[in-house]
This record gives structure tokens, C-alpha cells and sequence, in this order.
């Protein structure tokens, strides 16, 4: 597996791994990128798209690179299912990186007044968007107490020539280093790395304790240490192998209007008093191609994100349920686990762990073995016939959530709920399941009986068998 962005982009192109497509004919960075991604979703279509036009820009704008599991599996050299089992490995076996002199990201270097974050094409997704986003940015920040790297995606609005508005969630880890400098009334110096492979994406989401390195995670999933270099203006290593990188500093104790923005959640948040980002510098390799990722309810972001969480939910809950089979994220906050359970109790055991997991989770559903986490229907199901209200459903009130949530209370403080949709007082004792017998079923072909039927419909999306 390599490590740097060009490769994967070249890797893709090659393989075509969930669709790869270069675009001649020019588009413009307000609504027109969004709009194809968009309209592509709904017929069920997420290729790489590579706009080699851009209206105003030189850089030409990558998207989707994230939005398909086959094509992160293949830039991290694994199949679609071994991928959620490598990213696990990952946490367990982290590597560290080591220093390079010299990389491809610093072949130009733009510092003090010819800083100019209106060269990047960045977006305007949604009507409801305040100004350009840049949403494809890792930024690295350093604990000031311990000098340990953490990674995170945080949206960044496009206010001035050198300023960004920056959104660092409350209670997520960006945020605290943030407010550790603010309480001695220093600046954050950060770095912002755009361009990147996926293998960085994936460990730069990893949920876990504050004390758990990204860097090491992306290391451990390439399976050997990765290349970073020394910043040109602030005290921070930034991968080689990017694109783009914005230095810079976010100041303390000022804030100024940030948003609204369309998020993942589907809709657009008011604007608040928000950070702002300083750039001191950019670095780039030649001809630097811009990596965006889609604002909004898109593929891309519910992908690249759910995916280390998935992995984090699992190891947490199986720590202290080793009976769990699967989790999956079904909704925004919305998690799905499946147990064996062995014992009474497990599977609020199950949602007090989940909860603990992440700050982000506000409802989560524990059922049976039997039902498939990515079946929502029989997910329902279980809900619909295995659930009474005032015996399985329990509610925390008023806890840490996200700020995101439009119906949470101001800062994100939630409610959250767990459901415990499992037979009580187990699966064996529970009431039968309808089942035609299967020796019968195995020796009914239908096309003894329909086959003319058969031949009538079209396998396929609009097949009915
Ligand atoms: C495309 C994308 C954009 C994101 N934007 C933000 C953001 O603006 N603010 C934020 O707090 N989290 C954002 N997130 C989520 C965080 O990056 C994620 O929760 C991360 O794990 C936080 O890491 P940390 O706790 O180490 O700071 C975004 C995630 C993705 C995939
Ligand atoms: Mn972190």
C-alpha cells in the first residue's frame, strides 16, 4: 500500500474501482460539483470524479475519492470485507511515522503576504451555505502538554485571503487541545493537510481516548511507518506525500460568525461565533490537484466516517459484551448492534458501553443474532415484536451529544436512548419464527412451478426473485 494521494488517484484510474472519470468540460466551484454528485447519488452512481476545468482555478477539484468501500478497501490492499477487520487491526497495532527532509508537498512554498486561500476552488454546496467550505482538510494539532499529534476533519470557511472560520466540535479532542492553549492565552498552531490517501482519512477519523494516536492508526494500516516532513512556519509534521498543506495558527479568544453550512445530517445549522484559522503559509507539489469532499448528506462523508467508527463501537462494546456480532451506523447518531445473548442484562451492558464509545451517539438498538444490522426492515421488525416500551426502553437525559443535531439543545446536549429490542427473556424461549421447513424448501425449485415467470423478469435491481 502506498501513502500518497497521486498514487491512489493513479491506482484508481487504472482499476476504475467503483467508477473513475475524468471531466473536460469546465464547472463552476458554487452549486455545479455538488449538483452532479447529487444527481449521480440518485441513480445510485458514486465514481471518482476528476474535474479538470474549474471556472477562476488553475487546480483541477477531485471528489468521491472516500465514497465507496471497494475503493478504500483497494487503496489499503484489502477486500470490501476484510476492510472494517484491518481498520480494528490498525488500533491494535500502531506504527509510528518517521521524518523525511525533503517532500513532494513542499516543492513551492507561498508565505506571508502572497498567502491567498481564494486560489484553492473551494465549494459552495447548498442555497443555505454562507461562503466557500473547504472540507477535504486533516487538520494536525499538537497536545501542548505532551507534544502527541491529533488528527480530525473540521470545515473550514473561507472569510479572507489568510482567514478561515473553523468549526471544532465541543468535547471532541481538536476542541480541548484548542481550549488548553485558550486558558494560557496562546494560539493553536495547526497544519491542514488536503490531497490525501485514504489510509489518512480513515485513521484521521478514528474515534477513540484522547491519548490514542491517529498517526500511529494510519501507520498501523499501512503496516509500515509513515513519511512526514517539518512545517515551513509552525512547530508541526505534515504527511509528504499531500497535495496541499495550510500552517497557520487558530487565535485565542477570538471568535467571529461561522456558517450556516449544509451538513451530514441533512440539514443546514445556524451560523455561531466560531475560531478562526490564521494561514501563515501553503505549501504544494506542482500543478497540486484539489481534493474535495461533498457537503452535506452525501455518500462520501457517511462512508469515510462510519467506517472507523463502526470499528470503534465494535472493539468498545466487545469489551465488555464479548457476545457482540456486529454493529452499523443506520442513520445520523443512529446505532445498530447485534448480539448472541448469553446472559440477562447484556444488552443494556451493550448500550452503556456504546454510549460511552462515542459523544456523537443518541439512539442505539441492540438486537439478536438473527437479525441482520444492515436489514433496517428487520431491524423494525424486532422493534415491531420483541419491544415493550416502558420495560425496554431507557433514556439519559440531557447528556454531551452533538451540536449538529438540529433538535439538540444549544452546545448539543441530547437526550439519548437506548433499545433494548432483543427476545426476553432469550431468542431460544422466545416465541417460534414462521418457518416453511426446510426440507421443503430446499426441494421446491420455482422453476418447476413459475419458470415461465422467471424468464419474464429481468434479473436485477427491478427483479422480484
Ligand atoms: C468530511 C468531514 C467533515 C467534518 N467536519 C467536522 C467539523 O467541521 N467539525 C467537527 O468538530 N468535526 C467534523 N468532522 C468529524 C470529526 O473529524 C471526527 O469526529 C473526528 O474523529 C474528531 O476527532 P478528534 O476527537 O480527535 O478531534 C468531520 C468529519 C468528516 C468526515
Ligand atoms: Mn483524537
Amino acid at each position: 500500500m502506498g501513502e500518497d494521494f497521486r498514487g491512489f488517484l493513479k491506482e484508481m484510474e487504472e482499476t476504475k474501482e467503483g467508477g473513475f472519470i475524468r471531466i473536460s468540460k469546465e464547472v463552476d466551484t458554487r452549486y455545479e460539483v455538488s449538483a452532479i454528485v447529487t444527481k449521480l447519488e440518485k441513480a445510485r452512481q458514486i465514481p471518482l470524479l476528476f474535474f479538470e476545468k474549474v471556472k477562476g482555478h488553475t487546480m483541477p477539484v477531485v471528489v468521491n475519492c472516500y465514497a465507496d468501500r471497494g475503493r478504500l478497501a483497494r487503496a489499503i490492499g484489502v477486500s470490501k470485507q476484510e476492510l472494517n477487520q484491518r481498520v480494528a487491526q490498525a488500533y491494535q497495532k500502531p506504527i509510528p511515522p518517521v521524518e523525511v527532509s525533503k517532500a513532494p508537498v513542499q516543492e513551492v512554498v507561498i508565505q506571508g503576504a502572497q498567502v491567498d486561500v481564494g486560489k484553492l476552488p473551494a465549494m459552495v454546496y447548498h442555497n443555505t451555505d454562507a461562503a466557500p467550505y473547504i472540507t477535504a482538510g486533516i487538520v494536525l494539532a499538537k497536545d501542548p502538554d505532551t507534544g502527541d499529534y491529533n488528527l480530525s476533519y473540521n470545515r473550514l470557511m473561507v472569510k479572507g485571503k489568510n482567514r478561515l472560520g473553523i468549526f471544532m466540535t465541543v468535547g471532541k479532542h481538536l476542541n480541548a487541545i484548542f481550549s488548553k492553549m485558550e486558558d494560557r492565552g496562546k494560539p493553536l498552531e495547526v497544519a491542514v493537510s488536503i490531497g490525501n490517501h485514504p489510509a489518512w482519512a480513515i485513521g484521521s477519523l478514528a474515534i477513540g481516548p484522547y491519548q490514542e494516536n491517529e498517526i500511529g492508526i494510519i501507520g498501523g494500516l499501512k503496516g509500515s511507518p509513515l513519511e512526514m516532513v517539518r512545517c515551513k512556519t509552525v512547530d508541526l509534521m505534515v504527511p509528504a506525500g499531500a497535495e496541499i498543506i495550510l500552517e497557520g495558527e487558530i487565535e485565542p479568544f477570538v471568535r467571529e460568525e461561522e456558517g450556516p453550512f449544509g451538513e451530514f445530517t441533512g440539514y443546514a445549522i445556524h451560523s455561531a461565533q466560531n475560531p478562526i484559522f490564521r494561514v501563515k503559509a501553503i505549501t504544494h507539489r506542482y500543478n497540486p490537484i484539489y481534493q474535495d469532499i461533498c457537503g452535506g448528506q452525501h455518500r462520501e462523508h457517511l462512508t469515510m466516517a462510519t467506517i472507523p467508527m463502526e470499528a470503534n463501537y465494535f472493539r468498545v462494546i466487545k469489551g465488555s459484551v464479548p457476545e457482540v456480532e456486529a454493529v452499523r451506523m443506520a442513520a445520523p447518531f443512529t446505532l445498530v448492534i447485534s448480539l448472541r445473548k448469553k446472559y440477562e442484562g447484556q444488552a443494556r451492558s451493550a448500550l452503556l458501553a456504546a454510549f460511552s464509545a462515542d459523544l456523537y451517539l443518541k439512539h442505539a438498538i441492540v438486537v439478536d443474532h438473527d437479525i441482520d444490522v444492515a436489514d433496517l426492515q428487520r431491524v423494525f421488525w424486532a422493534m415491531a415484536t420483541r419491544v415493550q416500551a416502558s420495560r425496554d426502553i431507557f433514556i439519559i437525559p440531557r447528556a454531551r451529544g452533538s451540536s449538529l443535531d438540529p433538535s439538540a439543545e444549544p452546545l448539543g446536549v441530547v437526550d439519548k436512548m437506548g433499545i433494548d429490542a432483543t427476545a426476553k427473556p432469550s431468542l431460544e424461549r422466545f416465541a417460534s419464527v414462521n418457518r416453511v421447513p426446510q426440507e421443503i424448501m430446499d426441494r421446491i425449485k420455482l422453476e418447476d412451478y413459475i419458470g415461465d415467470f422467471l424468464k419474464s423478469t429481468k434479473p436485477g435491481k427491478k427483479g422480484y426473485v
